[in-house]
C-alpha cells in the first residue's frame, strides 16, 4: 500500500525547525521550557523560512487516464459493486446539480450551489466514514448527504421550503440537515461548524462513543478564526474530529494567493499538532482510503486529523455568481477536459469491463428524468402554515413571540388580500 502517514515529522514542530547542516550551526545546549517543550539552543541566528520547505505531497491512486499509478492499488475495501456504486451516486448528484441550477435560472427557486468537480472528494470521503459519524458540512457537500440516503425529494423539499422540508422551509437552498442520518443542518456563516465540530467529538470521546466529527470546510473558510479554534481545540481536548479541507483554489472570486501564503491549509496542521493528508482530491479512490486511515487514527490514537483535498470548482460559486467575470472560461475548460473526477472514474471502470458507454447513457437519463420528478412533486406541495415562522425561536414559545404571532394573524384577517397563501 502507497499510503504512508507524514504524521510524526510534521506534529512536532520543534524537530521539524530543527537546525539544518546548511545553516553550519551547532546545538550549544537544551531549554525544556513547561509542557516538555525541549527547545535545543543554537550558536547560530537561524530564519526559518516557510518557502525552503518542501511542498507536502498529495497521495493519488488513480491517474488522470483513470489508469491505477505506478505502485498503487486499488484501496481495500473497494470492489465492483461499491466502486459502481459510488459512480452512479456522482452521476445523480451531477444530474440534481443540473437540473437545479437551471430551475434557479428559470426563476422555481430563489438559489442554488452546485458542487460540479468535487464529486471525488465527497463521495469518497462518505464512503470512507461510518453511518454514525457525525457530519458537519459547509453548504457544498449535498453528495456526502446523498450518499447516507437522503433522497431526491428531501432535497427538493428544502430547496423549494415546502411543507415537507425538514427544515419548515426557514432557510435559503441547499441548508440541508437530517438528524436520522447524523447530518447537522448547514448555516451560512462560515466556518462556524469547525469548533462545533470539535466539541461534539469532545463528547463522543466523553460518553466513550465508538463515532467521530467529520467537518468539511473551504480553504476559504479556512481563514476564519473559527479555524484556528477548532483546531487548537480539538488538538489540546485529543478530540476524535477529522478536519475535511476542500480546497478547490477558489472563494467565490478569491483565489488562493490571495487567501493565503502557506502551503495550502496541510501545512497548517503541524502547527497544531495534527497529523495531515493531502490528496488528489479528483481521484476518488484516494480520497476513499485516506478517509478511512484518518478514521482508523482518529480512533487508535484518540487525535484529530487533518485532510486537504486538491480539486477545482468547475462550477461558479453559486446561481449568485458569474465565474467568467474573474478567471478564464479556457481555465474551467481545462479542469473539465483533463482532470474530471467523474470521468477519471469512468474511463477505469470501462477499461476494467465494469461499464460501457450505453448503460452511462441511459444512467443519465434515469437521473435526470428522476430529479425533475422530484422537481415537480415539491413544486406542487404546499408551504408551510405561517404560524409556524414562530415556532422553535425558543423550545417554549415566549409571551412576547406569542403576542406578535396573534398580531400577524389578526393583520392577515384585515388584509386578506394583500397576501399570498400559497407562495413565499
Ligand atoms: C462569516 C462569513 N463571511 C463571508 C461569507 C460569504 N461567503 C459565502 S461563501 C464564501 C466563500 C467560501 O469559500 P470556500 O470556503 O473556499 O468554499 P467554496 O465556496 O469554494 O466551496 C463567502 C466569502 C459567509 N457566508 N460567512
Amino acid at each position: 500500500m502507497a499510503l504512508r502517514f507524514v504524521s510524526k515529522s510534521l506534529a512536532r514542530g520543534h524537530r521539524r525547525f530543527a537546525p539544518t547542516a546548511k545553516s553550519m550551526s551547532t546545538v550549544v545546549g537544551y531549554g525544556d521550557f513547561p509542557g516538555g517543550q525541549k527547545v535545543p539552543y543554537v550558536n547560530k541566528l537561524t530564519v526559518v523560512d516557510p518557502k525552503e520547505k518542501d511542498v507536502i505531497p498529495a497521495y493519488r491512486v488513480l491517474d488522470q487516464q483513470g489508469k491505477i499509478v505506478e505502485g498503487g492499488s486499488l484501496p481495500e475495501g473497494l470492489n465492483e459493486e461499491l466502486v459502481v456504486d459510488l459512480y452512479k451516486n456522482m452521476v445523480r448528484l451531477n444530474q440534481m446539480d443540473n437540473v437545479f441550477y437551471d430551475a434557479q435560472r428559470q426563476g422555481r427557486i430563489s438559489f442554488y450551489m452546485t458542487a460540479f468537480g468535487e464529486e471525488g472528494t465527497l463521495f469518497g470521503s462518505a464512503a470512507g466514514i461510518k453511518p454514525r459519524d457525525m457530519v458537519f458540512a459547509q453548504y457544498r457537500e449535498a453528495g456526502v448527504l446523498m450518499w447516507r440516503g437522503f433522497t431526491l425529494d428531501q432535497f427538493a423539499d428544502q430547496l423549494f421550503s415546502n411543507e415537507d422540508d425538514l427544515g419548515k422551509g426557514r432557510q435559503m437552498p441547499v441548508h440541508y440537515g437530517s438528524r436520522e442520518l447524523n447530518y447537522q443542518t448547514v448555516s451560512s456563516p462560515l466556518a462556524t461548524q469547525l469548533p462545533q465540530a470539535a466539541g461534539a467529538a469532545y463528547g463522543f470521546k466523553l460518553a466513550k462513543e465508538d463515532r467521530i466529527s467529520i467537518c468539511y470546510f473551504g480553504e476559504g473558510a479556512a481563514s476564519e478564526g473559527d479555524f484556528h479554534a477548532a483546531l487548537n481545540f480539538a488538538a489540546t481536548r485529543d478530540c476524535p474530529v477529522l478536519f475535511f479541507a476542500r480546497n478547490n483554489g477558489y472563494a467565490i472570486s478569491t483565489p488562493v494567493k490571495d487567501q493565503f501564503r502557506g502551503d495550502g491549509i496541510a501545512s497548517r496542521g503541524a502547527g497544531y499538532g495534527i497529523p495531515v493528508i493531502r490528496v488528489d482530491g479528483n481521484d476518488i479512490f484516494a480520497v476513499y482510503e485516506v478517509t478511512k486511515k484518518a478514521r482508523e487514527l482518529i480512533m487508535t490514537e484518540g487525535r484529530p486529523v487533518l485532510i486537504e483535498t486538491m480539486s477545482y470548482r468547475q462550477g461558479h460559486h453559486s446561481t449568485s455568481d458569474d465565474s467568467t467575470r474573474y478567471r478564464e472560461v479556457s481555465e474551467i475548460k481545462f479542469w473539465k477536459d483533463t482532470n474530471c473526477p467523474l470521468t477519471r472514474l469512468k474511463l477505469f471502470m470501462l477499461e476494467k469491463g465494469w461499464w460501457s458507454e450505453e448503460r452511462d447513457v441511459s444512467l443519465k437519463d434515469t437521473e435526470r428524468t428522476n430529479v425533475l420528478q422530484s422537481l415537480a412533486k415539491a413544486e406542487a406541495k404546499g408551504i408551510p402554515h405561517i404560524s409556524t415562522m414562530f415556532n422553535d425561536v425558543y423550545k417554549e414559545k415566549p409571551r412576547h413571540i406569542q403576542e406578535q404571532e396573534q398580531e400577524m394573524l389578526e393583520h392577515l384577517a384585515k388584509y386578506p388580500d394583500h397576501y399570498s397563501s400559497t407562495g413565499h
